[in-house]
């Protein structure tokens, strides 16, 4: 039997399910980008949220693919979420009220941006469609579309605005538009990339209201949430006794640090556990440098050494003592973030990755690098090199990336990446020696011209190329 609100009473205990009653909520999320994060992150506070305030239902919004919808519509919206510890544990999260696919049902999606009282998006690093400047690329081909049919977006940019075209239309204030990805600065940017969006469509008074009106806050979030795997689907049944298409997991850590641009909602979002903060920026920051810059140092490096997983890559002291002065030696001075005991933060961060509850994949890190790289090493190389720091081991991580896409598209393994043909085209010029870093530092996609300008740069990023080959003992050694 399948878990749905008819079966949600027989669910075993002792998961919990929701403590409140799912029928009397009302949608007033719409979210896009309903993956595993999403699911096991946002929705979770949410679900906290419905006991007190029954409006805040999300309705799910994938922007191309059915799967979800397909896997969840029968099951009421409810899923499982595993929470991956010592002491694992299970529960039902019932905040999703409906999963609707976009460009299959535009106008039900519509319908409900008229009501929301939020937007919030996990669309990845590469929804936001932006440039290594962070500003909107009016070039990008889904961006190009949305100004042709501003009516039929594809892009998050173009539902957001055109949602807010209809809203001002039709006097009703702006929703607030909170961005839950892992882009520094990202409501910030989000509100940017709208508000140039609808100066573009010719429409100057909308951008002016979005300005002066609107709330995007910026939003700092974390949970490490591996993909869902058979084991995930069997291990769900039976600690229900129902099946789940799709349930979800994480670790027990998770935190959300949301801009205090929430009004009467703040206490709200505090009282699910939600940090409302003034300023974002250094959570994020020290977020994205220390635990997404080591992610992504332990995924290039560590697949090159063989490794599967980020306890695999942990349990090679070579490598997690790398990670390690990294983090203390090279990402801490760079995070400006005064209240932050950032010994103690990397700690937390170094035994959440040795969770040996948690199987999560390098291959899964390693995806997108074009777009992650910026965030969690080339801006702190940035302002390390400007302040005369050394960048030597936060190199590494670049040059990892650069062996890494050689080596798969070498191998014909294709590389999830939305720069997947430039990158092999890249690579089938590369021949393993020094000269393939200028050739990927020439990808203005993925590196700002300063930096692959810069000659320390260049010089930090061919030796440990050439090393990382020739002497990985050598270079972790540092
Ligand atoms: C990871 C992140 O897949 C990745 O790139 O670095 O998803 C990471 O697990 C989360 O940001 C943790 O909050």
């Amino acid at each position: 039997m399948r878990l749905s609100d008819a079966t949600l009473a027989q669910v075993r205990a002792p998961v919990r399910t929701p403590a409140y009653d799912r029928a009397a909520t009302r949608v007033g999320v719409v979210h896009f980008g309903p993956g595993a994060f999403h699911r096991a992150h946002q929705a979770w506070y949410f679900d906290r949220m419905l006991a007190s305030d029954p409006g805040l239902a999300i309705c799910a919004v994938s922007l191309r693919t059915p799967d979800l919808r397909d896997a969840l519509t029968p099951q009421d919206g409810l899923y499982a979420l595993a929470e991956k510890d010592a002491a694992p544990s299970v529960q039902v999260i019932g905040s999703i009220k409906e999963v609707l696919v976009a460009s299959e049902a535009p106008d039900a999606v519509f319908e409900r941006l008229m009501q929301a009282r939020y937007v919030t998006a996990t669309v990845t690093e590469k929804g936001y469609c932006l440039t290594t400047g962070g500003a909107l690329d009016l070039g990008h081909p889904d961006i190009r579309h949305d100004l042709d049919a501003p009516e039929r977006p594809v892009s998050v940019i173009g539902w957001i605005t055109e949602a807010l075209r209809r809203r001002k239309a039709a006097t009703i204030q702006p929703f607030t538009t909170i961005s839950c990805d892992n882009l520094s600065d990202n409501g910030f940017k989000l509100k940017r990339a709208v508000v140039r969006f609808a100066t573009a469509r010719g429409e100057p008074e909308l951008a002016a209201w979005i300005e002066a009106d609107a709330a995007f806050p910026c939003s700092m979030v974390d949970s490490i949430t591996p993909a869902t795997d058979d084991a995930l689907r069997a291990q769900a049944a039976e600690t229900l006794g129902l099946t789940d298409a799709w349930p979800v997991q994480r670790e027990r850590f998770v935190q959300w640090v949301v801009e205090d641009r929430l009004g009467a909602d703040a206490s709200l979002f505090a009282a699910a556990g939600v940090t409302v903060a003034t300023a974002v920026a250094p959570f994020e920051r020290a977020k994205l440098r220390l635990l997404n810059g080591a992610h992504s140092t332990l995924a290039y490096v560590g697949l090159g050494l063989g490794h599967g997983t980020v306890a695999a890559a942990m349990d090679d002291p070579r490598l997690a003592g790398f990670v390690e002065r990294m983090m203390r030696e090279d990402v801490t001075p760079s995070l400006h973030a005064p209240d932050l005991d950032a010994p103690a933060y990397i700690d937390e961060i170094l035994a959440r990755f040795r969770n040996a509850a948690i199987v999560h994949k390098l291959s899964q890190i390693a995806w997108d690098g074009s777009q992650k790289l910026r965030f969690r090493l080339l801006e702190t190389a940035s302002e390390a090199l400007a302040a005369g720091r050394p960048i030597d081991r936060l190199a590494v991580g670049v040059a990892a990336w650069m062996r890494f896409v050689v080596r798969q598209a070498k191998g014909g393994i294709p590389i999830v990446d939305p720069l997947a043909q430039v990158l092999s085209d890249t690579a089938s010029a590369c021949d393993g020696a020094t000269a393939d870093v200028a050739r990927f530092l020439a990808l203005e996609a993925v590196f700002p011209l300063d930096l692959a300008r810069n000659a320390r740069f260049k010089v930090a990023v061919s030796d440990a190329y050439a090393r990382l080959n020739a002497d990985p003992d050598g270079v972790l050694a540092r």
